[in-house]
């Protein structure tokens, strides 16, 4: 592995091949150093056992100008025993996944002979519309949890990973699809271009995938350090998804921005080539504003340490000053943010989430306890740190009791601030 600081001065080349074109041209863009995985909660009895830490460095390739880490740990420790993250705990979500649904249906003109498959499928959260509208579906997800959650609400569901395999498979039993969703799983494959290829392969001529991934413009512009972890092999801008998705005789014919998990992208990728204004014009903004070159990337190390010594530094105001403090979140995110600033024990009394699979569990590296969310109005803490911003207008509106009682809410992305108190402000 080669050495990096946290701000990388130099525009040295890493001895390393990009995941998507294979071309050992990549540089640094920052290192948030060795963290544990950020979904891999700890039980009680496991917190005086060693714990696994990956070293978590982020560079960018000249080649096909994807953003992506170094390191890649095996996909079955990350996403297979006990993976914990479960869809339907969003209302938001739910909502988001429901109107993508009904949009695509409605376009595609999808019914009873279509078949929609989604690739990373969770707790059934998307398909389940298409279940209650009685268009055929499949899932396909390799976490057990998630994936007998679906089964349990009618969406026929196979554990396993999404490859090329599985899709000449699929084909070979007869099945093609329509429609493929795949939301918040292509920066998760290792073998990009595979699962990629397999998208083509289980694609009717005249099918749409609509994939969404968590756009790196927005990642970069706000400073979303804590949306990097492991599980995230791969930071995407349009010009590098437009190159991906050509490698595999797929085209990118649409881009939806949206607002979800802190700026993503929804993609319509067909096998025809009819490019929307909406992709050129997104792919002539990522080149006019730098995306495509390792210097946009230059300072975003340095922003994420001013990010961090911000945060510390009003935590441990508050703290001097002897406020309470709890956190909202026990995400994926939260892991890393907590980890990378060292803000642990001594500053947090516990972690509050609504996912009944993750309480009475432990945060990775720092092992604050996860707890309900009643526990707010059960302690009462003075400031609840909100790990999970993403979802802050949803969860500061279900904490209204809380904030009535006084209690208030610091954002820490993209700049650590305190929300105002419940009646003299809207968050
Ligand atoms: P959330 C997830 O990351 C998982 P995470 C995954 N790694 C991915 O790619 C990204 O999304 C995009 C809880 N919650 O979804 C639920 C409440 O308790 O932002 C979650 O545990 N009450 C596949 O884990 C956490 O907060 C609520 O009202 O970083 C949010 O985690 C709501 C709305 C959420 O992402």
């Amino acid at each position: 592995m080669v050495e990096m600081t946290s701000e990388p001065e130099s525009a040295e080349i890493l001895d390393q091949e990009c995941r998507s074109c294979g071309e050992a041209r990549l540089r640094p863009v920052l290192s948030l150093g060795n963290t544990p995985l950020a979904d891999g909660l700890r039980r009680a009895e496991e917190l005086d056992q060693p714990e696994a830490r990956y070293p978590l460095e982020v560079a960018f390739c000249e080649a096909c100008t994807l953003v992506q880490i170094l390191h890649q740990v095996d996909p079955e420790e990350l996403f297979c025993r006990d993976y914990p993250y479960y869809s339907s705990f969003s209302d938001q979500l739910l909502r988001h996944a429901a109107t993508n649904a009904l949009e695509v249906m409605q376009e595609r003109q999808l019914n009873g002979g279509s078949l929609v498959v989604e690739l990373a499928s969770n707790d059934g959260y998307l398909l389940r519309n298409f279940v209650e509208a009685g268009v055929p579906v499949l899932g396909i997800d390799p976490a057990e949890g998630p994936a007998q959650a679906a089964r349990e609400i009618g969406v026929p569901t196979r554990c396993e990973f999404f490859t090329v395999g599985l899709a000449r498979k699929l084909v070979a039993e007869g099945q093609r699809a329509d429609a493929i969703f795949a939301s918040n799983v292509l920066a998760h494959v290792p073998d990009l271009n595979g699962f990629v290829e397999g998208i083509a392969t289980l694609l009717q001529g005249s099918g749409v995938a609509v994939l969404e991934v968590p756009s790196v413009r927005e990642l970069v512009r706000h400073g979303e350090f804590d949306t990097i972890y492991h599980e995230h092999l791969c930071y995407f801008s349009v010009t590098a998804l437009d190159k991906l998705f050509r490698r595999h005789g797929l085209f990118l014919n649409r881009v939806v921005p949206l607002e979800i998990h802190g700026g993503s992208l929804r993609l319509f990728v067909e096998k025809r080539q009819a490019p929307e204004e909406s992709v050129r014009s997104a792919l002539a903004r990522d080149s006019a504003e730098g995306l495509t070159r390792w210097e946009y990337y230059r300072d975003f190390a340095g922003r994420v340490e001013d990010l961090k010594a911000g945060l510390r530094r009003l935590l441990q105001d508050l703290k001097a000053k002897g406020a309470r403090i709890a956190a909202y979140g026990a995400a994926a995110k939260g892991a890393t943010l907590l980890n990378y600033t060292g803000i642990g024990r001594e500053c947090l009394d516990f972690v509050v989430d609504r996912n009944v699979h993750k309480q009475g569990r432990f945060m990775p590296g720092v092992h604050l306890p996860i707890r309900p969310p009643e526990a707010l109005m059960e302690e009462k803490p003075d400031f609840v740190l909100l790990l999970a911003w993403n979802f802050q207008k949803e969860i500061v509106a279900q904490q209204e009791d809380y904030r009535n009682a006084g209690g208030r809410f610091i954002v820490p992305i993209p700049s650590p601030r305190i929300l105002g108190h419940a009646a003299a402000q809207t968050p």
